[in-house]
């Protein structure tokens, strides 16, 4: 009763790991899949590799986090080897989530995550800690998602900002452009300063917040994209933390929700807002096809 169908995608349930909390490797696949989520999204990933910004790169406030990670990862050799080596064993999806600085990148990292097994993939055009591959508004995400499209033919994704005015004409643009859904959103650019030291608290300085916080923003996201495209994909991700913050993504008008800042409690939730929503909707008596985009 759980099934989605993310942009031709199945997915046994709508919890989708998202991009970037948790490291990069085939043991972290196996064990996502074994522990039930419906999707996983890898780390996003740049052709070299990246060391990242300077520590510390995360600070936990009461209501999220704050990262300024800079995009560390081993670069899309190692990325495309761990999924390789994973794909044969796994019975959940991989979403491979690029970071690319060029449209020809975007092309070669794409394909080359098809090729490793990944089912989707997602362009992140919206990291707020790199000023070179960080957010890039509606022009130069319309030029990468071309380049994909161009490339592959499995569903692309666009991770997209909260810091964007005219969400409509924005998603738009991308559909247009070749977009089959989106994950909304990705972090809001957020700054914390030790009182103390008189000093930012991240290395990076800036950085961008995650968490309980930004889900009313998160949520507002997904059900202005939902009014402008009816059919596109979404997966809601910000701030969800229990079944209950999944209902309301899913009745925002999302097919399915991303779970990154609520994995620092445990894998656990996974399973937590599976049954959750499972609960819910038999007690009902519906589906989430009943419960998607209903809010008027
Ligand atoms: O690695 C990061 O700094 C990072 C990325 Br790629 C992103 O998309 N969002 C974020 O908050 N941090």
């Amino acid at each position: 009763m759980l099934e989605v169908d993310l942009a031709g995608v199945k997915l046994r349930n709508p919890v989708v790991i998202a991009s970037g909390i948790l490291g990069v490797s085939r043991g972290l696949f196996l064990r996502l899949d074994r522990e039930g989520a419906g999707a996983v999204t890898t780390k996003s990933v740049t052709f070299e590799p990246r060391s990242g910004n300077p520590m510390p790169n995360v600070v936990e406030l009461e209501f999220g986090l704050v990262n300024s990670m800079g995009i560390p990862n081993p670069g899309i050799g190692i990325m495309c080897e761990e999924i390789r080596s994973a794909i044969p064993h796994l019975s959940v999806p991989i979403i491979g989530s690029i970071a690319p600085s060029s449209a020809e990148e975007a092309r070669t990292m794409a394909s080359l995550l098809v090729e490793a097994g990944a089912s989707a993939v997602e362009v992140n055009t919206s990291c707020p800690n790199v000023s070179d591959i960080g957010i890039n508004l509606v022009n130069r995400s319309v030029e990468l998602v071309k380049a994909v499209d161009r490339e592959v033919n499995v569903p692309i994704l666009v991770k997209v900002t909260p810091h964007v005015q005219d969400v409509q004409s924005f998603v738009r643009a991308l559909h247009e452009a070749g977009a089959d859904g989106f994950t909304a959103v990705n972090t809001l650019k957020a700054m914390v300063i030790d009182v103390d030291l008189m000093r930012p608290v991240l290395g990076g300085v800036i950085g961008g917040l995650s968490g309980p916080a930004v889900r009313p923003v998160a949520v507002r996201f997904v059900y202005e994209i939902r009014k402008t495209l009816p059919d596109v994909a979404i997966i809601g991700t910000g701030g969800v933390e229990s079944w209950r913050d999944a209902a309301e993504m899913i009745m925002a008008g999302a097919n399915a929700v991303g779970v990154g800042t609520a994995l620092r409690k445990g894998l656990k939730v996974i399973n937590e807002i599976v049954d959750g929503l499972r609960s819910f909707l038999t007690e009902r008596g519906l589906t989430l096809d009943d419960i998607r985009g209903i809010v008027p």
